[in-house]
């Protein structure tokens, strides 16, 4: 346990005193690990350095790793959904849960549903966020119905006003986009210097083949991940990156799988195109036979869209992180509970596969997973978790320096963590899904402290936020895009 104490002898003077000073921190950034103190003021970091002085409060962080609070640049919190389904948690729960696993800022979804505008998508999105999150948050816009309205004036306006990234869908009947919508609303990205986000799938195939496979009375959720199998998620991979070529913009493509669609994604850099990509911990650590080795229905709680595939694509997934070949380590919560009406048991009945909500938890247990079986496992450097878990999402939707990283200017939003044992529990977890889908792993670290802009929301035993604590985040231009004029 990190203690938090009162400053040994002295106290800090005046107006220019440093009100929290973290003491003996190993501090990892994206490029570097070094000792040092961390001087925090006014919730930023003020001062880098050794023997810094007195501060208004201390924590001796001797020993241990001290890196940026993680960027969950993909989850979904309270997102209007049709249907029985509900999210689960909400802006107070998702961002409780998230300071408790270490994340400090999330960048969940406004939601256009197709006939909405795209602004009152977002006036909606602020009303449910209003003073519920505990640590800050951005919003990303999702685009289903791009009127001529909404491209020439809405989503301009909007990305003018720091909504600067967007995602599209390539399947999902309520969401998808066909190719000349696609091309359409990439054109707006590359007028206007936002960050294109894509849900890479095919929906015709994906239809043909549920069809066929109820038809032949395969609905259990195991047979969710034969519905979408590699060569769906491959096709459409190519597709966008043909399409985000043709309008010549880069484009991020979001939850990437396994090896096909990496294949693409290299193959796109090889040509000197700006690809970027993402993937989850669902494809580190989960499989398709946790949707089911048989007809049961418990696998109902993994499925999630693409679906896990197998351990050979597990390994491509590592190289990839280790690599370079993806940019950002997101968690795609998408919280549906196992039990009652508005999860997975859509009226709170068992049902075909295909109507089941998809998506799984995991905001609060990304960094743990990342750092305990990827930093502590040797398949990646700390600074490379770093780099995927914070620098580069803060970078890829506008919020760098601010946030992502460990420097001075930068907002105090840290992570010390404590290296331990532990077997990973739903019940130790502060969302409200009823499972989650890494319970029984053994873990080799969790955030032993969480600072929000120089607040402790997580002291290692309990949440110690509040619920308003957390701001709204305008973006500006990514920085990982060509810099406009
Ligand atoms: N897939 C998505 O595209 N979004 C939410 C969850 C999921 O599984
Ligand atoms: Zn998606
Ligand atoms: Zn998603």
């Amino acid at each position: 346990m990190v203690l938090l104490s009162p400053p040994p002898g002295a106290k800090g003077a005046g107006v220019n005193s440093l009100h929290l000073v973290i003491r003996n921190a190993l501090v990892a950034t994206a490029s570097d690990t070094f000792p040092c103190d961390i001087g925090i003021r006014d919730g930023r970091i003020a001062l880098l350095g050794a023997g810094l002085p007195a501060g208004d409060r201390e924590i001796d962080a001797r020993g241990r790793t001290v890196t940026p609070g993680g960027v969950d640049a993909h989850c979904h919190l309270d997102q209007p959904m049709d249907g029985p389904a509900r999210m689960a948690d909400d802006f107070i729960t998702g961002t409780r849960s998230a300071a408790c696993g270490g994340t400090t800022t999330v960048i969940p979804f406004a939601a256009q549903a197709k006939g909405q505008s795209l602004a009152a998508a977002v006036q909606d999105y602020h009303a449910r966020a209003e003073g519920k999150a505990a640590v800050d948050y951005a919003f990303h816009l999702i685009v289903s119905d791009p009127t001529p309205r909404v491209l020439a004036q809405e989503l301009p306006a909007l990305i003018a006003r720091g909504y600067t990234s967007f995602k599209v869908y390539m399947t999902y009947d309520d969401l998808k986009l066909d190719d000349g919508q696609m091309l359409d609303v990439l054109d707006v990205a590359r007028q206007h210097g936002a960050m294109a986000m894509v849900h890479a799938e095919n929906a015709d195939c994906i239809a043909w083949l549920t069809k066929r496979l109820e038809a032949a009375g395969r609905t259990a959720p195991r047979w969710h991940a034969q519905a979408r199998p590699m060569l769906v998620e491959r096709e459409a991979t190519h597709r966008a990156i043909a399409l985000s070529q043709l309008v010549d913009v880069p484009i991020l493509i979001v939850h990437v799988s396994g090896r096909e669609a990496i294949e693409q994604i290299r193959w796109a850099r090889a040509q000197g195109l700006q690809v970027f990509a993402e993937t989850c911990p669902q494809y580190l650590f989960l499989t398709a036979e946790d949707l089911g080795i048989d007809d049961s229905y418990h696998g109902a709680r993994c499925i999630c869209s693409p679906p896990p595939r197998d351990k050979g694509n597990q390994e491509v997934i590592w190289n990839g992180l280790a690599d370079g070949l993806f940019t950002v380590f997101s968690s795609d919560h998408a919280p549906f509970t196992y039990e009652g009406e508005h999860g997975k048991k859509p009226g709170g009945e068992e049902v075909a596969f295909r109507h089941i909500p998809n998506g799984i938890p995991g905001l609060e247990t990304r960094l743990p997973l990342l750092y305990s079986e990827g930093v502590l496992g040797g398949r990646i450097t700390l600074q490379k978790f770093v780099e995927l878990t914070a620098t580069n999402p803060a970078k890829a939707y506008g919020l760098h320096p601010g946030k992502g990283t460990i420097a001075v200017g930068s907002d105090a939003d840290l992570v010390v963590w404590d290296e331990r044992e532990l077997v990973l529990r739903n019940e130790q977890l502060h969302h409200a899904v009823d499972y989650t889908p890494y319970a029984g792993m053994r873990l080799k670290a969790w955030p032993g402290l969480t600072l929000s802009r120089g607040e402790v929301v997580w002291d290692g035993q309990s949440f110690t936020g509040r619920a308003g604590h957390g701001r709204f985040l305008p973006c500006g231009q990514p920085s990982l895009l060509p810099r406009r004029a």
